[in-house]
């Protein structure tokens, strides 16, 4: 049980429309009749519960701070599972700030980043699954990612997850009973049936583990490299998909000498796209730096977008980077569509995706958003965005595979109860079951005040 009562901020950026003040505690509602004055009926306390409310803030003075409504939600069907207040007040600055002052008069104290949704995981109402997928809604980006999250929160992942703990666990209890009574032999017939069950997990947090790395695209934003000689126009492309000025643009060769990245919007999905330095033989020091920066942004990346200038022919330097780009995932942008059109066959050839188009005027730039926006699409399953999650699960998979290696080959009971219990261990770690109070800490420092 929580002891104290804890009132934060909980809307958006402020002045805005409509501000929202939040209580939770077991002083909430001793706090709402302090705070919070219905113009209609009793006192906040006395309810109706879950029911919007109009009345007037006070001050300690009985001054108003605001006309305003206000909600009292009672534990533990609340937000916190505990008695829970929130105000929602005009959006201003001033008004917010008097409102706390006058809860923290009345014995709240501040609350702490995530602590809202902390509550709500100790109340049990939330598993660690459901915390980080809270932290995903509220930081995607696209409509892709944003759903995702809806689907994490609705217990996507952890609903498979806790059914293979259970089967897991039902298999171990057969070995149990042979490692109580060490003269019985175990039934072949629970051996086949164990390693079978085991086998499948694997399968399945292999194939969980797996959708991490598109989990982390669309949360994080697909990443493509940009890449030419100088001068093709780069900055130009970044900067028209970005629909502003993001990168320095000039008709100097060897303008741009770092990677700037920027997240663009795609349609549903958002790209973590780098301008890079134009690829040249250079003796300036910085530019090399910047030159070495960009291959290896280009490495990193799931995407090289080669820019040629479609308006001249091809030189040494486009060879090169023609060359950089092999093996990589790549597509060839021939730009400068608007100062006339050649034809570029050893590009056509060597590229499996070639946009014809002009960074200047925009023309063409939506077919190629849409082509990137076409390569996240996913086949609507639920992804695991959690660096977290993900790497118990790759381990949890691995102590599957040997429990089920030891039940093929009839080992012990101990070996195979050594890997399913460990299996079982991993799977709570992720649900937030057997997790330390060091990994809850890290998990909601990723929250704001408020949450
Ligand atoms: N006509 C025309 N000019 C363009 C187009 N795209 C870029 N330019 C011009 O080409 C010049 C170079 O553009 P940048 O975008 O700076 O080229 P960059 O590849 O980033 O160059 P570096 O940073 O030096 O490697 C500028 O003068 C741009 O206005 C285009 O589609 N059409
Ligand atoms: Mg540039």
């Amino acid at each position: 049980m929580m002891e104290d009562t804890i009132a934060a901020y909980s809307g958006g950026t402020l002045p805005g429309a409509i501000g929202i003040c939040r209580i939770s505690g077991p002083q909430a509602f001793a706090l709402a009749d302090d705070l919070f004055f219905p113009t209609k009926g009793g006192k906040m306390s006395q309810g109706p519960f879950y029911t919007m409310r109009y009345g007037q803030v006070r001050a300690g003075d009985g001054r108003a701070l605001d006309l305003c409504l206000a909600c009292c939600y009672p534990g533990p069907s609340s937000y916190t599972g505990e008695d829970l207040l929130e105000i929602f007040c005009h959006g201003s600055q001033a008004v917010v700030a008097c409102i706390l002052e006058r809860a923290m008069e009345l014995g709240a104290r501040p609350a702490q980043a995530g602590e809202f949704t902390k509550r709500a995981f100790l109340a049990g109402k939330l598993d660690l699954t459901g915390v980080e997928a809270v932290a995903d809604l509220i930081e995607s980006q696209s409509a892709a990612a944003a759903k995702n999250a809806v689907s994490l929160l609705q217990g996507g992942i952890s609903r498979p997850i806790r059914q293979m703990r259970e089967k897991i666990f039902q298999q171990l209890t057969h070995f149990y009973a042979v490692c109580d009574y060490p003269d019985e032999d175990l039934d072949p017939f629970v051996n086949e049936e164990a390693r079978k069950v085991l086998e499948e997990c694997t399968a399945e947090l292999d194939k969980l583990y797996q959708g991490f790395q598109r989990g982390r695209v669309l949360k994080e934003g697909l990443p493509v490299t940009i890449l030419g000689r100088p001068n093709v126009g780069k900055s130009s492309l970044l900067n028209s998909l970005a629909g502003y000025e993001r990168a320095i643009v000039t008709d100097e060769a060897g303008t741009t000498r770092d990677v700037v990245t920027e997240s663009v919007r795609c349609g549903d999905t958002v790209l973590r796209l780098s301008d890079t330095a134009g690829l040249r033989e250079t003796s300036s020091q910085a530019e090399k730096m910047g030159i070495d920066k960009a291959r290896e942004s280009a490495r990193e990346s799931r995407l090289v977008l080669c820019v040629f200038d479609g308006s001249s022919l091809l030189t040494e330097e486009d060879r090169q980077v023609m060359e950089t780009a092999q093996g990589l995932e790549r597509a060839a942008i021939l730009n400068k569509w608007d100062k006339g059109a050649l034809d570029f066959p050893e590009v056509e050839q060597a590229f499996p995706k070639v946009f014809r188009l002009s960074a200047k005027t925009g023309e063409g730039v939506s077919e190629l958003c849409q082509w990137l926006a076409g390569l996240t699409q996913g086949e609507g399953e639920t992804l695991v965005t959690s660096a977290r999650q993900a790497a118990l699960l790759g381990k949890a998979a691995e102590s599957c595979r040997m429990a089920a290696q030891s039940a093929a080959m009839g080992f012990t009971a101990d070996a195979f109860l050594a890997d399913g219990e460990e299996a079982v261990r991993l799977l709570d770690e992720v649900l937030g079951d057997a997790v330390s109070e060091d990994i809850v800490h890290g998990i909601f420092s990723r929250f704001c005040v408020g949450k």
